[in-house]
């Protein structure tokens, strides 16, 4: 029996507990990433720790997300970040250089690492061999400070690839079949590992898709071995020296196996609103779009972008629609003017954007209303994009690129002769947009630049041995955080200020809840399965922290946005009989007993006069940082 890439890893990198799937580890983490829009509030909570110096191999704070300066506030955020690099050791990404993930798998990333991001889709890195798990602000701040992140050791699913992937089918189409098969919560509790002789016909950025999206199943991370492709791609970005090997498992070493015969893979759409709910493009085509948007962090890459331009060279988009393309990275779109097709993209009509995440987090580009809106992310949360009645599609570049041009969903195998886009040998290196650390004197004299809109951070209390209150909002199954916390162009500046953020908690669903939490001061939320699916932003729980959120009640959870409302003091909680869900109602008066937190809690229903018993899954670590009131004064005592 062998080992699986992520035993090798994680045993590797092991400072607490046992290999045990489900009991807690702790890990050492060797990088950290930051984006700017869970950025600052990671920093703000890196200061309030108050040591000198980042501990880890490598921090990188990238900026990519806030990048619209409508005013003052994310050109003030982005400052903020930038001296905060400067005086804490940390590499710092400015803002046009790219997106975080695309930069951090093209210059940083290494097989064999461990790496925890504040953005869900950290797992990007994962294509390389790179163990990358995204995690709220706080738990990298203090991956940062050199303490160890703590995680449920995982059971590990192997994909065997089998089999090539044929003309115009691509890596996007892998992980929507992964999620056709998956849905949205059953990679929760897993890594999901690919194997098979499958991986070796697939690129690093193709690996790279494949690992991004696996986020959207609810898995850990995702993650491929690191062989001669993985070495070949290092050395194009000159860094062969940091290529290791990492070899799979053998069949019997994965607690279950999930086979994939790439041959058999077709075009897929993820349909409105949820990344799990596939169809194929065949089922699908002939469907009128208004908007074609190609980028984000899952279909970025040069390879993507050159088989857009290909499909592009020589056509125009259809009149009926809007074609925008972001690439990943100033080294994607240095490729593109050198070889041409840059022009191709151009002349077909597209409108080039800036190298950030842009429409994917709502910041421009909105659909217009009731639209059809068609592109290459990874979510398509209700409302994410800015137009609430907009039905957001997610397909792969090559179905992006097809659709643009006849202005209806295609399928990419109906433009005929496919020609393969090919990778330089050698990438084009130009760091001049990263800054390096500065050294310790240097770093020094630095002043750290606060804006106006940089609000310092909660207060946080100790936890009352009860809690009383009304259920200020009842919601269904697979609330994500864009729900809780939305985003897009009118509410990310709002990032650094939590007073201000809350206004909009829970905005797409009922905005009457900020303003009866702050009347009420507080209360309770009851939800369904797998509530705070989505991304990492720690705001889905600061903010209602604010507003006097005390517990969750729901049937079940998704692994990040747990770990955020232990870290600010809010209690989560599920029902041990989920029928219990319907013995409570929005309006209803609730009180539960926390005492120890033992393994079962007794909730009292007072306006029903009913009793319904809760459990949670948190470790002794948990009940401590809850008890003190949250991860932050928690921390503080530990670096003392
Ligand atoms: C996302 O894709 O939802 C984001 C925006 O990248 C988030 C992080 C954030 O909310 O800042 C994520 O995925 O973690
Ligand atoms: Fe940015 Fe979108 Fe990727 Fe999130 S999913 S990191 S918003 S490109």
């Amino acid at each position: 029996m062998g080992n699986t890439i992520t035993e090798t890893i994680l045993v590797n990198h092991i400072v607490e507990g046992e290999t045990v799937p489900g009991k807690e580890v702790a890990l050492k983490i060797d990088q950290t990433l930051t984006q700017d829009a869970t950025g600052t509030m990671a920093y703000l909570q890196f200061e309030s720790i108050g040591i000198p110096r980042v501990k880890t191999e490598l921090s990188v704070s990238y900026v990519d997300h806030n990048t619209l300066q409508s005013d003052f506030r994310n050109p003030d955020d982005h400052r903020y970040l930038q001296s905060i690099a400067q005086k804490f050791g940390i590499h710092f990404s400015r803002p046009g250089n790219g997106i975080c993930h695309q930069l951090h798998l093209e210059r940083f990333a290494e097989p064999g690492k461990t790496l925890i991001g504040s953005d869900s889709h950290t797992p990007t890195a994962g294509g390389i061999g790179s163990f990358a798990i995204g995690a709220g602000g706080l738990d990298v701040s203090v991956s940062m400070a050199g303490l160890p992140y703590r995680l449920k050791y995982p059971k590990v699913m192997g994909i065997k690839l089998t089999g090539e992937l044929s003309d115009w089918v691509s890596a996007k189409d892998v992980i929507l079949e992964v999620l056709r098969r998956l849905g949205v919560k059953g990679g929760v509790g897993y890594v999901l590992e690919y194997f098979g002789p499958g991986v070796k016909t697939l690129s690093v950025p193709e690996r790279a898709t494949i690992t991004n999206m696996g986020t959207e199943t609810g898995a850990t991370t995702s993650i491929f071995p690191s062989d001669e492709i993985t070495k070949s791609f290092l050395e194009a970005q000159e860094r062969g020296n940091s290529w290791t090997e990492l070899v799979p498992g053998e069949e019997t070493d994965y607690d279950e196996i999930l086979e994939i015969n790439l041959s058999e893979v077709e075009p897929l759409a993820a349909l409105p609103h949820s990344p799990g709910k596939i169809k194929t493009i065949r089922e699908l085509a002939g469907l009128d779009v208004q908007q074609v948007a190609i980028g984000s962090c899952t279909n970025s890459s040069l390879l993507d972008m050159k088989r857009v331009a290909g499909i592009l060279k020589g056509k125009t988009i259809s009149e009926t629609l809007h074609l925008t393309i972001s690439s990943g990275s100033r080294q994607v779109v240095d490729h593109l003017i050198e070889s041409g097709e840059m022009g191709y993209l151009v002349q077909a009509g597209a409108r080039i954007l800036e190298n950030a995440c842009g429409p994917c987090i709502g910041m421009g580009a909105a659909p217009p209303s009731g639209a059809v809106s068609v592109r290459t992310f990874n979510r398509n949360f209700l409302g994410r994009s800015g137009t609430k009645d907009a039905d957001i599609y997610l397909v792969s570049p090559e179905t992006a690129a097809a659709t643009a041009i006849t202005g209806v969903l295609t399928d990419p195998r109906d433009l005929g002769k496919y020609e393969k886009a090919e990778m330089p040998g050698k990438f084009n290196i130009n760091d001049n947009m990263f800054l390096p650390p500065l050294s310790p004197d240097e770093s020094e004299k630095i002043e750290i630049i606060r804006g106006p809109n940089i609000k310092p951070l909660p207060e946080f209390h100790p936890m009352p041995n009860k809690l009383e209150g009304e259920v200020l909002l009842k919601v269904g199954d697979d609330i994500t955080t864009d729900h809780i916390m939305p985003a897009g162009a009118k509410i990310l500046p709002f990032r650094s200020n939590i007073p201000e953020i809350s206004k909009f908690v829970f905005g797409v669903i009922d905005d009457t809840f900020p303003k009866r939490a702050l009347d009420k001061k507080g209360g309770f939320i009851i939800g369904g399965e797998n509530y705070g699916q989505g991304s990492s932003r720690e705001h889905a729980a600061l903010a209602p922290k604010h507003l006097g959120i005390k517990a969750v009640v729901v049937k079940s959870f998704a692994r990040i946005h747990l770990a955020n409302l232990v870290n600010f003091g809010i209690v989560p909680l599920t029902f041990k009989d989920p029928n219990d869900y319907d013995n409570i109602d929005q309006g209803d008066d609730i009180s539960i007993e926390i005492g120890n937190l033992d393994k079962i809690v007794k909730l009292t229903n007072e306006t029903r006069g009913l009793e319904i018993e809760l459990e949670h899954s948190l470790s002794d670590l948990d009940k401590e940082i809850l008890k003190v009131g949250g991860k932050l004064p928690w921390v503080k005592k530990q670096v003392k």
